[in-house]
């Protein structure tokens, strides 16, 4: 299984780098790329369309602004397009979620929360998942894990009352 990971920009990368770190945990082989809709196009459009022969799963596509990426990305391709609309203007990420999210009828992008990168990588673990064991064993540890962890968190709490 392999997930390509598509950013606006290289000033998206520290929000990006949690996620790629994920998909390598859940044994998700990844390509990363800078594209832009707008400044790039037909850098964008020629990736999208030697993705499948590449063995290009899934995308994660990532921008900020006027964040039309992972919607042109969706538009040439039938493969999962998994959106997430970075915080980097003064609109603190408002402008690229509606840009990200609000996709005409029939081209669809699975929006993630504003810098919401690390579900990225979960969601499309869970895609994979639905046909590879060893994703799903992988997923069930994670959840596991956070279960452990907020049990300690608990106990912080409660060591400071
Ligand atoms: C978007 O504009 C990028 O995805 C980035 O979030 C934002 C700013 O890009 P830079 O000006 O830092 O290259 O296209």
């Amino acid at each position: 299984m392999k997930v390509a990971v598509i950013m606006g920009s290289d000033s998206d990368f520290p929000i990006l780098k949690p996620a790629t770190e994920l998909l390598k945990d859940f044994g998700i082989e990844l390509d990363v790329i800078v594209a832009s809709a707008h400044r790039t196009p037909d850098k964008v459009r020629e990736y999208v369309l030697n993705a499948q022969k590449e063995g290009i799963d899934a995308f994660i596509v990532a921008a900020g602004a006027a964040a039309h990426l992972a919607g042109v990305v969706a538009s040439f391709t039938v493969a999962p397009v998994i959106g997430v609309p970075i915080n980097a203007t003064p609109m603190n990420g408002m402008d690229a979620l509606l840009s990200t999210v609000q996709m005409p009828s029939g081209i669809p992008v699975a929006t993630m929360a504003v810098n919401g990168a690390k579900n990225a990588a979960i969601f499309a673990a869970e895609i994979f998942a639905v046909k590879d064991e060893n994703i799903r064993k992988k997923l069930t540890e994670y959840r596991e894990k956070m279960k452990a962890d907020v049990a300690k968190k608990s106990e912080r709490v409660k060591a400071q009352l």
